[in-house]
């Protein structure tokens, strides 16, 4: 939402034709290549022979193969690689267009109109071009001046609208909003409250400006985060720190494969939902072979509906991922700081406006994390005399990728660790969107703000987030189902017993979706993806469980239209049948969305799960109270979650990790105090 930086601007201006050699061995799975972005250009150019602006692509990814012909590859790499095929979503002559690409044959295989609610991912160019506008439109440079600023220090950002009952409109539309600078880099602490333009992306035309009231803009003193802009005092500087790995990485990347320890998987990027985890699967030394675990893993929606019912305010609910492209918002990873000295780096690419492909460097690291922890450990004293101490270090594999979306950061990790678990985190950093006020004191507020007062004039505005992850788990093969292990309260009945009472687990397979919807904080139970067809040794049902790291709910009503669009939110937990369009929760067209294509929807057909192809579906969420320390920049704050192992081992896999040698540094020896 929706300020574009700088350099992003120049890589676009500097639209190069990146010639890349198609990858040696390409995987079914592999993101579109810069040369497959040019080939589905000039084949959907060659259909549409319109002047080539008329025909913008708002979002060119790979047509997800068929997932049995993928698994079937997988197995035997010899058997027919899976049609390499692309999915576009363009609007054409302002209509907006599915289409498919067979890039073997090198024709168009399916063109479809869309003509329902919703539209598709925003362009940079087209946010870009929305943002300039109001700096030459009279109306606005009279709002302006009239406020004493000086306009060459003013910028604009363009902000979905949403849905809130109206009749359908024709347009896409946003709402620009702007900001001063002027001293500092901080935009998004000095609104220019009050303005609101409304931009017609199609026609690149103002069809709407109101100036309703003037608030003071906000002092830009003390908002400015760059580290030369701080004066003294500081506090102490610690000393040098970093991580060390003499004899390299541990891992191998071939291609977008990556193999590390016991796990083995597939990394690729894609610009609605940024990385997407594959195949992954783990290696059982007991069996001597890899086992399936994710077949894929990503970030399907994150929705962020602010709290401010104000005019200028009331309509920001946003989807990150379907209407600005999470993988869009990538931003290049800085070495040393967003990643540690040992990570790897991952270059990607998107298709821009005109569908030419635009390089994103940097955008993925990997890294094996050493971060002090411990896998396991015990030390054992029971035998009198004799001391037992077993430790491991703990050693996991990390692919990170940040997303900028407009003026917040999401850190998203996915960690890998040799226990089986694969832990998912995010991290949400950067800056507040705060309304302008006339309040400089907390005890001069006497009506609602929708806010916390962080600095004079400043409110920082209520809101959530939450993102919402698709798991499409394979435990050791494709039919699983979800169970839920209740923990039951039961009395004893047993008159002798000293004790009144002890939870046992019940567990529930389910049946239907209705079944798998979960809401997390109020029930006790352990959450499973099991496969029904295999057991372990002992006879348990091999699973991977769910360990929840958030129970965030939304504290809406389920008719508000924020809600109704949003409301693949309402549960934390949902389970459906494998279904290849079912992939972005909130609707394949967020945009203006009207709620119809949600995973809500979906989940109301109530089909069967049980010992089938199945999805899991988890929403953690943050409700965000802005605090002082919120401001000028957050501290980054985190949720996750984790998939572990249950009964998919027959016993600790850890046990056989062998600890890495230990690195003899010259700074490195034991020390006391
Ligand atoms: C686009 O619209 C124009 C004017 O309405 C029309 O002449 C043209 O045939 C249309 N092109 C396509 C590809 O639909
Ligand atoms: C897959 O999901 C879409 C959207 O929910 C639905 O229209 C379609 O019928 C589903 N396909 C199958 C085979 O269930
Ligand atoms: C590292 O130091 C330890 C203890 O001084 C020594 O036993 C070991 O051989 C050294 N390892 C290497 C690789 O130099
Ligand atoms: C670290 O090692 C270097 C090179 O051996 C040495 O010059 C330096 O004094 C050491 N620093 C500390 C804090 O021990
Ligand atoms: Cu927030």
């Amino acid at each position: 939402m929706a300020l574009l930086p700088n350099s992003l601007i120049l890589l676009l201006l500097s639209t190069l034709s990146i010639i890349i050699p198609a990858h040696q061995h390409q995987h079914p799975l592999d993101s579109l290549t810069p040369a497959e972005f040019s080939k589905v250009r000039a084949i959907v150019h060659s259909s549409y022979p319109i002047p080539s602006h008329a025909t913008a692509f708002h979002y060119v990814g790979l047509e997800d193969p068929n997932k049995l012909t993928v698994l079937s590859w997988l197995k035997d790499q010899t058997a027919k690689t899976p049609p390499r095929q692309a999915f576009v979503i363009a609007r054409i002559n302002q209509t907006t267009h599915e289409i498919t690409v067979d890039l073997t044959v090198n024709k168009i295989v399916s063109d479809k109109l869309y003509d329902g609610y919703g539209y598709p991912l925003l362009t940079f160019e087209e946010q870009i071009a929305a943002n300039a506008l109001p700096l030459k439109y009279a109306p606005f440079l009279e709002s302006i001046r009239k406020r004493g600023l000086k306009i060459e220090e003013v910028v604009c950002g363009g902000f979905t609208v949403g849905w809130y009952g109206e009749e359908r409109r024709k347009k896409r539309i946003v709402r620009v909003m702007c900001y001063y600078l002027d001293g500092t880099v901080n935009a998004y602490t000095r609104p220019v409250e009050g303005v609101t333009v409304t931009v017609d992306l199609e026609e690149t035309k103002i069809i709407g400006f109101k100036d309703r009231l003037t608030v003071p803009i906000p002092k830009g003193e003390g908002t400015d985060y760059r580290g030369s802009k701080q004066s003294p005092p500081f506090l102490a500087q610690l000393k040098g720190i970093t991580m060390v790995q003499p004899d390299g990485p541990s891992f191998t990347i071939d291609g977008h494969r990556i193999r590390w320890a016991n796990w083995d998987f597939h990394l690729s990027f894609d610009s609605r939902a940024g990385p997407i985890i594959s195949l992954a699967s783990i290696y059982d030394l007991q069996k001597q072979k890899f086992r399936q675990v994710l077949y894929k893993g990503f970030v399907s929606e994150l929705f962020v509906p602010y709290m401010d019912l104000t005019e200028e305010w009331y309509y920001r609910t946003f989807f990150d991922a379907g209407e600005y492209g999470y993988g869009l918002c990538a931003v290049p990873l800085e070495p040393f700081s967003d990643c540690p000295e040992n990570a790897v780096f991952m270059d990607a690419y998107f298709a821009g406006q005109n569908g030419m492909p635009v390089n994103m460097p940097d955008v993925f690291c990997i890294f094996e994390k050493h971060a002090g922890d411990i896998t396991w450990r015990h030390t054992e004293t029971i035998k009198p005399g004799e001391e037992i101490r077993e430790v491991r270090p703990e050693v996991t594999l990390v692919v990170r990728m940040v997303s900028t979306v407009g003026n917040y950061d999401y850190i998203n990790d996915w960690e890998f660790k040799q226990s089986g678990s694969i832990k998912v985190t995010v991290g949400l950093t950067g800056l507040l969107e705060v309304r302008g006020t006339v309040y400089t004191h907390n005890d001069q507020i006497k009506e609602e703000v929708y806010g916390t007062l962080l600095a004079e004039n400043t409110v920082g505005a209520h809101h959530d987030h939450f993102l919402t992850y698709h798991l499409d788990l394979d435990v050791d093969g494709d039919a699983n189902s979800f169970v839920k292990s209740n923990l039951q309260m039961t009395r004893v009945a047993d008159q002798m017993s000293p004790r009144k009472s002890f939870w046992r687990v019940v567990s529930e397979t389910a049946k239907t979706e209705s079944d798998a919807r979960i809401r997390l904080g109020v029930e006790q139970a352990d959450l499973l993806v099991v496969n029904p067809n295999k057991r372990t040794d002992m006879g348990n049902s091999i699973g991977y469980r769910l360990i929840p790291g958030s129970l965030t709910r939304p504290v809406l009503s389920d008719d508000d239209y924020s809600q109704i669009r949003g409301a693949f939110t309402n549960y934390n937990v949902w389970v459906t049948p494998y279904n290849k369009s079912e992939k972005w929760a909130g609707g394949l067209y967020a945009d203006q969305s009207r709620g119809d294509d949600t995973l809500a929807r979906w989940s109301l057909r109530n089909r069967v799960i049980e010992n089938k192809d199945i999805v899991l579906w988890y929403t953690l969420g943050f409700h965000h109270v802005p605090y002082q320390e919120d401001f000028p920049v957050m501290p980054t704050v985190s949720s996750g979650f984790e998939l572990r192992p249950a009964n998919f081992f027959e016993s600790n896999p850890v046990l056989k990790v062998k600890p890495p040698p230990t690195v003899n540094w010259s700074n490195c020896s034991r020390k006391y105090v």
